[in-house]
């Protein structure tokens, strides 16, 4: 069954929608889908290539055979502690080589990890373990000067759901708490039950969300490594291939694009990146011989200067990919000639739909678009306001349905209603221009998002924060132009007494459990807002406003 899929009571709506039975079909005739699972893949190179380097980590290093006996060890313990197929378990770790251990263990149980940003505090987690209904929790002790210990006991305490919450690092002793550690000593026959099917939910996935609170986006099996598949043979992955991952494993760029699993499952190797600084990044890329990588446009810049500066060896490197945010092109034309590789333009989204440049295309189309559909199986379409079609090269906004691209939010049905069009084709709020070749060109955004230099920002979500401050009585967060980050955010309010000042609402923000990444850049306080003619806020307005907003 490719549809609805649930696993409630008869009579309540499905968690989720899948693809309707004649796109099932096609997409499996056509081999983009194919049965295999996602917990499979290090297993199946353990048994090709037992010796080839898998991950590593800092001084840690997994062989294929190590790598497979380290995350059986853990399936069997995660079995133990009771988790089973189905089950939801957030999953918030930086990049270290648990997160890979922790994530394959539950894809071979059928248990679904939900991922959670590093970033995210009370506020976030608290809302993804109410919606999934989550029965662990996995955390490292302390990350950023962050002690996620005591976020996890409180979740623990508020979530009743949350059975378990599993510490990388130093645990503590306390008596909640499991090690990590103690999970990776198991040893024994393999846990009995049920595999998962490819048609399964595998993992959950945030969406920049648009209305309030965070979306999670359902990625089965078989979309998500048709996704990792499609991109890794676009980028020519193979054995030799040495893939760095600069940005957080949880981001779906990181994880499948082609990423973590592209990499794996072409037999390669994956380095992890403690942190994304550009002199960490370079010196692993030289010690490593890294030949691909990912970044997002603000750290760009960075790495030309590093590079200028230091003059690390990046012979290796054949491949920049950048993404989550525009590139704007004059970057983009330096990266070739200063980092002496290529350029790969990423425009994707945790929802699905993914475009890339290709390895051989023109140096203008590279620097200057976003890339285009990496499946045939992509359908987009480009339309006005009414929905109607756009001419190549009109802007318009971007629609898409296709083999790995979600047909509607988890636990979430209005919201999917709002998002998707009668005949299924997720409304991604992006304004773009297809060029005839079928590239396109990320030129707006009609959702009400801000694009932090690759964050996302949900407005409505900041907004409603800061309606819950005594002094406020209407709040508008809008996006700032900036050099460095592509977009900051301005808060607008109105305020009854004396307005707080960006330092008064961050920390009034940290306090209600936000991430801090959401804090307004700026803040500005007016008489009353600028309305439309039918009592809305007039964003376009404060968007003006903004270019004259004092820092
Ligand atoms: C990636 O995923 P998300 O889910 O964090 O954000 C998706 C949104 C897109 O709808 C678009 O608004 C923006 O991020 N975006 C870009 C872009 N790449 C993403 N805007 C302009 N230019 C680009 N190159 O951001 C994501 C997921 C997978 C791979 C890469 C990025």
């Amino acid at each position: 069954m490719d549809s609805a899929r649930s696993r409630q009571a008869p009579g309540d709506a499905p968690d989720w929608q899948g693809w309707p039975p004649e796109a099932a079909s096609r997409y499996r005739d056509a081999g983009y889908w194919t049965d295999e699972l996602l917990g499979d893949i290090v297993r199946r190179q353990a048994a090709a290539r037992p010796e080839a380097t898998a991950l590593v980590d800092g001084e840690r290093r997994w062989s294929y055979a190590a790598l497979e006996r380290e995350i059986a060890a853990v399936t069997r313990a995660l079995h133990g502690l009771g988790l089973r197929r189905g089950d939801r378990v957030i999953v918030q770790l930086p990049n270290v080589a648990e997160f890979v251990l922790a994530w394959f263990a539950l894809q071979r149980l059928g248990a679904v990890p939900v991922h959670a940003m590093p970033a995210h505090r009370r506020s976030e987690i608290d809302h993804l373990a109410r919606v999934t209904g989550a029965v662990a929790y996995v955390v490292p002790d302390r990350h950023a000067r962050f002690d996620h210990r005591s976020l996890a006991v409180e979740i623990r305490e508020a979530r009743n759901a949350v059975r378990r919450v599993i510490v990388v690092g130093d645990a503590g002793g306390h008596p909640d708490l499991v090690p990590f550690e103690a999970l990776r000593q198991d040893d024994g026959p393999p846990p009995g039950g049920e595999p998962p099917d490819p048609g399964d939910l595998a993992l959950l996935l945030l969406s920049g969300g648009t209305t309030g609170t965070p979306k999670l986006i359902p990625r089965t099996h078989r979309d998500y490594a048709y996704n990792a598949r499609a991109a890794a043979e676009i980028c020519r992955l193979g054995p030799e291939t040495v893939y760095l991952a600069v940005l957080p494993i949880a981001f779906n760029f990181t994880m499948s694009c082609p990423g973590i699993l592209g990499t794996l499952r072409a037999g390669g190797t994956v380095v992890l990146a403690p942190n994304p600084s550009p002199a960490t990044a370079l010196r692993l890329i030289e010690r490593e011989r890294v030949t691909l990588t990912a970044v997002n446009p603000p750290l760009v810049p960075h790495w030309l200067a590093e590079a200028e500066e230091t003059r690390p060896d990046l012979t290796s490197l054949r491949v920049l990919q950048v993404g989550a945010a525009r590139l704007p092109d004059e970057w983009a034309r330096r990266i070739g000639p200063e980092l002496g590789c290529r350029l790969q333009q990423v425009f994707g989204m945790a929802e699905g739909l993914l475009n890339l440049t290709r390895l051989d295309d023109a140096e203008e189309i590279v620097c200057t678009t976003q890339g285009r559909p990496i499946s045939p199986g992509d359908e987009v379409r480009v339309t006005d306001e009414d929905g109607r079609p756009v001419p190549d090269g009109a802007a318009g906004e971007l629609l898409t349905r296709g083999p790995y691209t979600l047909n509607g939010y988890y636990r979430a049905p209005r919201h999917t209603r709002a998002h998707f069009t009668e005949d299924g084709y997720y409304r991604t709020g992006d304004l773009v221009r297809r060029l005839p070749s079928g590239h396109l060109r990320v030129v707006g955004r009609v959702k009400d998002q801000i694009n932090r230099g690759g964050e996302k920002i949900d407005a409505t979500e900041v907004e409603e924060h800061l309606l819950a401050h005594p002094a406020v009585a209407s709040a508008a967060l809008v996006a700032a132009p900036d050099g460095e980050l592509g977009e900051r955010t301005v808060a607008f309010l109105v305020c009854a007494g004396p307005p707080p000042s960006a330092r008064d609402i961050a920390a009034f923000l940290r306090e209600r459990g936000v991430a801090a990444y959401k804090a307004p850049d700026r803040v500005r306080s007016l008489r009353e807002m600028p309305l439309t003619p039918v009592g809305k806020i007039d964003k376009r307005a404060l968007r003006a406003l903004t270019h004259h907003a004092a820092p």
